[in-house]
């Protein structure tokens, strides 16, 4: 807080407060937003996939290996979607994508049921432009719960639709993937991350329709989503900061198991266009070798790396002295 004493001609103490810039704090934000408009059809949905994917563990013990091996593919299927497609590649252009990549991409952000790719990277190239603003989308200054899930469940602040005109999307309408995978949208998740997961394990190995569709299109998605937003909640609470001590987005090593190599958060808001996300290649990073395999068969080009030096020059100067892979 800035403590300043001012004095009149004739010596007496003025008032600081009065005379000095108010310093912005959460609490002052807090004061003047908006109320919070609840959006209860969000609340019952995700209240029921919550509730229907605690029901589902209880049918793992039932369900067939194959079907449980099906569930962590389609996992990793939507999960990869999201990391090498919606993030890496859509939101931060950090390596160019052939048609086929990005067909592909695209099934698979269906899959995760994370909004649109156009929409979700809207939001995402705001977040970083606006991190833990009122414009950010899920700011996690409003809190862990805000900005895991909270942020689903209500209107958005008025400040996201206002800096958010001025993020520039035209790449995006320029994508034909992007541009199609909007526009059957509806359909295209309904048909890929809940009616394909749930009759593949019916019809190729005669598991229940029941225990497939839980399984695999509820609990599976539920997983997915959640692991997400630990991205954006616990990522953005817990953790070091190597690369800056003056930010919260943090390494985390539980959000980066999950999230194949997305908790390097710290080095990621730092260097937001690196292809890695990390300065460590392959470790704890699946991402990135989906990103190189596809590399080797002429797929992926001009992937974008952040020199050594320039990693550690900014470690110096702004690090908190940790290293940024301790796990
Ligand atoms: C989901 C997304 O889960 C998760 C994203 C997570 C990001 C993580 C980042 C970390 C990176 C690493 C990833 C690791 C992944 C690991 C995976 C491991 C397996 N800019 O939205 P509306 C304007 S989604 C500019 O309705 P409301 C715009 O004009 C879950 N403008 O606002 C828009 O119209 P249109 C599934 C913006 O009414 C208009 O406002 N999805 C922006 O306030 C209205 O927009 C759901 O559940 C912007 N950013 O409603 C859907 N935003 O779109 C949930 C808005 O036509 N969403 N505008 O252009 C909703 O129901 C609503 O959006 C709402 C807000 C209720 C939340
Ligand atoms: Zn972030
Ligand atoms: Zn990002």
């Amino acid at each position: 807080n800035i403590v300043a004493e001012l004095t009149n001609p004739d010596g007496d103490v003025l008032s600081a407060e009065a005379e000095v810039e108010p310093v912005i704090t959460e609490e002052t934000h807090s004061a003047k937003r908006p109320p919070m408009k609840i959006v209860w059809k969000n609340v019952v949905i995700f209240s029921l996939l919550h509730l229907a994917s605690f029901y589902s563990l209880f049918l793992i013990p039932k369900a067939h290996y194959y079907t449980l091996i099906w569930v962590f593919l389609f996992y990793l299927m939507g999960g990869l979607g999201i990391t090498a497609g919606a993030h890496r590649l859509w939101s931060h252009r950090s390596y160019k994508a052939k048609l086929l990549l990005r067909i592909i991409l695209g099934i698979f952000q269906t899959i995760a049921v994370q909004n649109d790719i156009i929409e979700w990277a809207r939001d995402h190239r705001l977040h970083h432009k606006t991190s833990e603003t009122d414009a950010d989308p899920h700011n996690a200054k409003r809190g862990f719960f805000f900005a895991h899930i909270g942020w689903l469940l209500v209107r958005k602040h008025p400040e996201v639709k206002n800096k958010g005109k001025t993020v520039d999307l035209s790449d995006l309408y320029a994508d034909p993937v992007c541009v199609v995978q909007r526009k059957i949208y509806r359909p295209a998740v309904i048909l890929l991350s809940f009616v394909l997961p749930a009759v593949v394990p019916y019809y190729c190995w005669g598991e229940s329709l029941w225990n497939a569709f839980y399984l695999a299109s509820i609990l599976r998605l539920c997983i997915g989503l959640n692991v997400t937003w630990l991205v954006n909640s616990a990522a953005h609470i817990f953790g070091n900061h190597p690369y800056d001590r003056r930010i919260s987005p943090a390494q985390n090593v539980g959000v980066t198991l999950g999230a194949i190599g997305e908790g390097f958060h710290n080095y990621h808001h730092v260097f937001p266009y690196d292809y890695s996300t990390s300065e460590y290649g392959w470790y704890y990073n699946l991402t990135t070798f989906f990103i190189d395999f596809w590399a080797y068969f002429g797929q992926v080009t001009e992937r974008r790396k952040i020199p050594k030096e320039v990693i550690e020059r900014r470690k110096k100067r702004t690090g908190d002295g940790t290293e940024g892979f301790n796990f």
